[in-house]
């Protein structure tokens, strides 16, 4: 735990925040007003091949008017954007020049081989070393948008609330849903930050304010025409909040979710994202005038840390535009209860609040427990039931999942996801296909509350070839090394 402020001091800072929003956003108030433009993120497009180095610093950021030091990736709070190509190969050289902290990076929502030097969550790269991932994107990668972020076993809150997560895009989306050809596209990455008054990054404690931010940008502008339709693309990549986006007067026309088409349009006022999740949706601008984008307030239950209605940004509406007609079938999945379940688990969450202890199936993660095994091939429906006092949010690297049912009621089938909340004392039932090559090997599941994965929240799985056992190989020893 760092420093923290004093209850006193505290209390002034908020009066303080009140009377002067703008000149005390460096104490964690909201800013307000601001009027900054927005933009996309910069971007490193890899196309069939990607090579690229990824850096993580520590250095000075400027956020608004809030300044603070933090670690990030290739020198930039928001990240740059990464894009491939279903099919092709991810060449990260990867070097950690953070002075303190060991780190990694895993690719959330990739189908990808979590072995050796892939998207391995295992390895582990101490300060001044580097590592060079190698991951092979397969042909069926849906598109969409995914992300990368550290996942240092025990870090991970601290090391993406600093700032090291950034959107990872799948490109070929106007193949999957050609209406989307030619529209301006918005990549909007959704980060938090809380600055102590040492200028560093603070724990998250969210009983404070905490400064939302697109982009790295407090509060842009962004600009669209009377009728004229854009393509959002939204992911919550901060440690532990969710989000409950929205935007006045306009509804959300959501196409693909987690980085997956969906089998057909879900048109909503306001879409809720738990931490890891993404949204892609059209919007259609309305009359002539600012609306307000918007979190509206989340309430996670009696443990949880509820969050206020929140203004992110402005959409100004001006000049023309020609709406998209949007089909009202987009792409066609298989329904997974189509296929014969070959086994049933029971997976519970459960916590000792106090204590900052989170528990799946009555057990803290430990990296040496082989908690869950399973040959390639199966078919799995996995029961998930809350026996705490907030939400958590489920997450299984290297596979998509289905929802289909929560207490027992079921759900329609509108496409795959990779996270999904589970309310207090409710049970959602969903199926995972571990029948792709590329999930051999050993991975986790957890809860993307990355407070909750740091604390305990967290199990192994290994996925094993019947025809091939002996092929996983032990993926937990695998170190960066000096950078040459
Ligand atoms: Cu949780």
């Amino acid at each position: 735990m760092q420093g923290k402020a004093s209850p006193i001091c505290l209390r002034l800072v908020s009066l303080l925040c009140a009377a002067l929003p703008i000149a005390f956003a460096a104490t964690g108030c909201n800013s307000g007003g601001s009027s900054e433009t927005f933009e996309n993120p910069s971007e490193v497009n890899g196309g069939n091949n990607l090579s690229m180095d990824l850096v993580i610093s520590e250095q000075k950021n400027k956020v608004g008017d809030l300044e603070f030091t933090s670690m990030v990736f290739n020198g930039d709070y928001a990240a740059p954007v990464i894009r491939i190509n279903a099919g092709g190969q991810m060449n990260i050289r990867f070097q950690n020049l953070a002075p303190q902290q060991p780190s990694n990076v895993h690719t959330h929502g990739m189908n990808v081989s979590p072995q050796g030097n892939s998207d391995n969550v295992f390895v582990q790269v101490e300060p001044e070393n580097c590592f060079s991932y190698q991951i092979n994107v397969p042909e069926t990668q849906d598109y969409g948008l995914n992300w990368y972020h550290s996942h240092m076993m025990g870090l991970a809150e601290t090391q993406v609330f600093n700032g090291l997560s950034g959107g990872l895009i799948v490109n070929g989306i106007e193949k999957a849903l050609p209406f989307l050809a030619g529209l301006t596209e918005r990549i909007l990455i959704l980060k938090d930050v809380q600055v102590d008054s040492d200028g560093t990054v603070t724990t998250p404690d969210y009983s404070k304010p905490t400064l939302r931010t697109i982009n790295g940008i407090v509060q842009p502008t962004i600009s669209i025409g009377s009728g004229e339709t854009q393509f959002f693309r939204v992911g919550n990549l901060g440690a532990n909040l969710f989000y409950r986006f929205a935007i006045d007067g306009h509804e959300l026309v959501e196409l693909v979710r987690d980085g997956n088409t969906r089998t057909r349009p879900i048109r909503q006022g306001s879409i809720l994202l738990p931490p890891g999740a993404r949204s892609e949706f059209l919007v259609t601008g309305g009359s002539a005038g600012s609306y307000t984008i918007r979190t509206l307030a989340v309430n996670t239950g009696p443990d949880g840390d509820p969050t206020p209605e929140e203004i992110l940004g402005t959409l100004e509406v001006s000049g023309g535009g020609t709406p998209v007609q949007v089909p009202d079938t987009l792409v066609a999945h298989e329904d997974l209860r189509s296929l014969a379940l070959t086994g049933t688990r029971r997976i519970v969450f459960s916590e000792n609040n106090d204590k900052g202890l989170f528990y799946i199936n009555n057990q803290l993660y430990s990296p040496s427990r082989d908690d869950v095994t399973v040959a390639l091939g199966s078919v799995e429906q996995w029961n998930l039931v809350n026996n705490s006092e907030e939400i958590h949010t489920f997450h299984i690297h290297q596979t998509d999942f289905q929802v289909i049912s929560e207490n027992g009621v079921p759900k329609d089938f509108i496409g795959y996801q990779d996270t999904v909340d589970v309310d207090p004392g409710e049970t959602v039932s969903i199926i995972i296909p571990f029948n792709k090559p590329n999930q051999v090997g050993r991975f986790v599941f957890h809860c993307h509350i990355l407070e909750h994965e740091d604390g305990g929240m967290m199990q192994n799985i290994v996925v094993f070839d019947p025809a091939n056992p002996g092929a996983v190989d032990d993926n937990r020893m695998v170190q960066g090394k000096p950078c040459s």
